[in-house]
């Protein structure tokens, strides 16, 4: 039977075709156990948990893989927003890139922060206990309050059951694991909450074009050449038509003094449809993020998504104002709505740009902006200034809480 063009495929067929061709993760049984027996515990206790999808996937090169594409997400905003949640009462099943930022250790992670500079050598125990050479290790005065308060954080999380960290790294275990946990989800019904914060790669090389061994930057002798058991993209004759290929507006150079290597991606199937659709609980809440960094596409973009897939939030952000400005997009009145730190708040940043915070709102009349102050307290770090997630948080906390409310006020009609 002649499969259709991706065009004319239903999102469906599109799932299986991706699912069907390229490999499950090692890791996903193991994952799905340890999933199922956390969401079981919660069902039981009636508790809502949500999926906190962060960082960025990569796209392996090659499949015993030596190169990738990666973007630049640290996953700040998944791992701060997850200790927010957890502070609201949810319980949060962290989806992480591996070693990216995590929540409560993201404190005392990054090379600025590097956990080392929060702790000194106390003098020996004057007592004659011990080695009268080496003190105790402990954490430096200035430093006891703020990590005194993380530490119960996080050892009241772990206690407790309400944070299961789960690793991916490249996007064809990111899809697979999603659509599991997704899946697995099901019995939370409404109490369940997906906040898609993962920088997710739009491109990528299906299985039966990945070369097995390291791409070569140099000729290899003949004898050599074909040995490897590649599946050699290059001996793909298909002509591409040229109205397929995406340039970003740069096109392709003849290549100058040395040979180019030419990739050629894929488009990663749109899994937010089946996500919606399929995959999560009915009556669930579904809030995924859009990224741009041209201040006239955010709100057109965000408004775009909501209406394709049909879901309950976007949350839009450029990547230059991120730490201090988002906008909730929704398809209820008010529509867009702006959640800013207020200006003596921000924390600085090296790589933000302060001066852009304002201009991705659509201006509505001369000095009438939609922006709302969020009413919560928002907590401040000693360090860094006002989280914007700690605005964030509770104000979808609050949108769960109304749609919680209306499917039961639905039900008993
Ligand atoms: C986001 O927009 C996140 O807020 C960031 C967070 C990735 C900007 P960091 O990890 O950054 O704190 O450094 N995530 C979603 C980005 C994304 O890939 N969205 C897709 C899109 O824009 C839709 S799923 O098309």
């Amino acid at each position: 039977m002649a499969s259709n063009a991706p065009e004319e495929m239903t999102p469906a067929e599109i799932e299986s075709g991706y699912f069907n061709n390229n490999a499950p993760p090692k890791s996903l049984h193991k994952h799905e156990a340890l999933a199922r027996a956390f969401i079981d515990l919660h069902v039981e206790a009636n508790r809502r948990v949500v999926l906190v999808t962060s960082g960025g996937t990569t796209v392996p090169l090659e499949n015993q893989t030596v190169r990738f594409i990666d973007n630049f997400s640290a996953g700040t905003r998944g791992a701060t927003s997850a200790e927010y949640f957890l502070e609201q009462g949810y319980a949060v099943i962290f989806f992480h890139r591996q070693y990216s930022l995590l929540p409560y250790s993201r404190h005392y992670s990054h090379s600025t922060n590097c956990f080392l500079d929060f702790m000194e050598e106390a003098a020996p125990s004057s007592t004659g206990s011990g080695d009268p050479d080496h003190g105790p290790i402990v954490v430096r005065s200035e430093y006891q309050d703020e990590m005194r308060d993380v530490l119960r954080k996080y050892r009241y999380a772990k206690r407790n059951n309400r944070l299961l960290l789960l690793p991916f790294t490249t996007i064809s275990e990111y899809l697979f694991e999603l659509r599991s946990l997704a899946q697995l989800m099901q019995p939370l019904k409404t109490n369940a909450l997906f906040y898609l914060a993962a920088a997710v790669s739009d491109f990528f090389i299906p299985r039966d074009r990945m070369a097995e061994h390291k791409i070569q930057s140099s000729e290899l002798p003949a004898h050599l050449l074909n040995k490897q058991g590649d599946n050699d993209a290059s001996n793909n004759d298909e002509t591409i038509d040229p109205e397929d290929i995406y340039t970003g507006g740069i096109e392709a150079q003849p290549p100058t003094h040395s040979k180019k290597l030419i990739i050629d991606l894929d488009p990663v199937p749109k899994f937010l449809h089946r996500l919606v659709d399929g995959w999560a609980p009915e009556g669930s809440m579904v809030v995924s993020f859009k990224l741009e960094t041209d201040p006239n596409l955010l709100v057109y973009k965000a408004q775009t998504a909501l209406k394709r897939y049909s879901h309950h939030l976007v949350i839009g952000n450029l990547l230059s104002t991120r730490k201090w400005e988002v906008v909730f997009v929704t398809p209820d009145a008010p529509y867009e709505r702006w959640i800013r730190v207020p200006k003596s708040k921000r924390s600085k940043s090296l790589s933000g740009a302060e001066d852009q915070v304002g201009l991705a709102e659509i201006k509505k009349a001369e000095g009438e902006s939609m922006a709302t102050k969020a009413d919560g307290q928002p907590s401040e770090t000693a360090l860094e200034g006002v989280e914007i997630e700690s605005l964030i948080i509770p104000e979808l906390v609050k949108l769960h809480s109304n749609m919680i409310a209306k499917h039961e006020g639905g039900k008993s009609q």
